[in-house]
């Protein structure tokens, strides 16, 4: 029998996963749980058929241009992969695959309870409460703005975006428009945005228009600070700015301005620019609720992720296709 593969895996996983690859492979876990160097990424690049990585790995270009690769496969374990030099991964001969679909719901979730939090102003009024200042109730006091009926611009309109887009129409009534590069592809008409979405040629039209906008593009090249300070400053004072994509899709120096400035209403942030740091500045203000990337993480979620992951793994074990193959 051929040796099993070996598989080095980044960061702790929910344990049904780290036993499930216990038992098929020649597996290395992280029981530190400490994120791994550029150096100790190298060494596994050289140890390891398979590495199950995630977002918080940081495979730069000049990474694959290690001498000695033995890596074959990328088995992300997250849908997405800015953390990854494709080009240069492929150029190395080594596949990437993600996790897709099963993370939608979790994620689009957070999405909802963000919108719900800076404009219910829920993170403000628990800190209130805790700090012993609450007097009780006034009728004036701490209002926040109701989502009902309000109009909603998703950027990207994938699955999430789509997930999104559903929840806050059936919850809340809200309209929703989105904007996206290209038609979304519905391969099953549950997947779809809520019947009356309505998509817009242009950005400036969907930030000019929408009182929530809520980010669920990709972060590449192309959508690097999309929210800048002139996309910004197309959104009307009352609008609030949800994300849970990427930090790389908002020019956080630029955000935080607008938000110093009450150019816009408020934001709702799970991801940073500069992830785990987030400013002082942020910190400080109220009309900011600031999640520490907390989109998939529910133990249901995790653990379907770790097992996509698996999936993948045990079809490059096979010789098979890899089912989530993005390069
Ligand atoms: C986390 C995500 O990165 O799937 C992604 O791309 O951002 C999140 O789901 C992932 O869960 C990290 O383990």
């Amino acid at each position: 029998m051929a040796s099993p593969l070996r598989v080095v895996v980044t960061r702790k996983l929910p344990a049904a996963v780290e036993e499930a690859l216990a038992s098929r492979y020649d597996v290395l876990l992280n029981r530190t749980d400490i994120g791994l160097s550029s150096d100790q990424l190298v060494q596994v690049l050289q140890q390891a058929d398979v590495i199950v990585p995630t977002v918080t790995d940081k495979f730069h270009p000049g990474i694959f241009d290690t001498t000695g690769i033995r890596t074959k496969l990328l088995a992300n374990v997250g849908v997405g992969v800015n953390h990854i030099a494709l080009e240069a991964a492929k150029r190395a001969g080594i596949a990437v695959t993600n996790t897709p679909d099963v993370l939608t719901e979790d994620t689009a979730d957070i999405a909802i309870a963000l919108m719900l939090m800076v404009m219910r102003r829920l993170g403000e009024g628990e800190r209130h409460l805790r700090s012993g200042a609450w007097a009780g109730l006034r009728p004036t006091f701490m209002l926040g703005r109701t989502l009902r009926g309000r109009t909603l611009g998703i950027i990207g309109y994938g699955r999430i975006g789509r997930a999104v887009a559903r929840a806050a129409h059936a919850a809340f009534g809200m309209h929703v428009l989105y904007h996206a590069p290209r038609p979304p592809r519905i391969d099953d008409p549950a997947t779809d945005g809520p019947a009356g979405a309505e998509r817009v040629a242009t950005l400036e039209e969907l930030l000019r228009r929408s009182d929530v906008v809520s980010l669920h593009c990709p972060a590449t090249p192309e959508t690097r600070h999309l929210i800048n300070a002139s996309t910004l400053a197309m959104m009307p004072p009352h609008a609030y700015l949800v994300n849970t994509a990427r930090g790389d899709v908002v020019d956080e120096a630029a955000l935080t301005h607008a938000l110093k400035e009450r150019q816009i209403a408020g934001a709702g942030l799970d991801v940073f620019e500069f992830e785990p740091s987030v400013t002082a500045e942020l910190k400080d203000m109220e009309h900011v609720v600031l999640l520490p990337h907390l989109g998939s993480a529910t133990m249901e979620t995790r653990t379907a992720m770790g097992m996509r992951a698996l999936r993948n793994v045990d079809a490059f074990a096979a010789g098979e296709a890899l089912p989530d193959r993005v390069v």
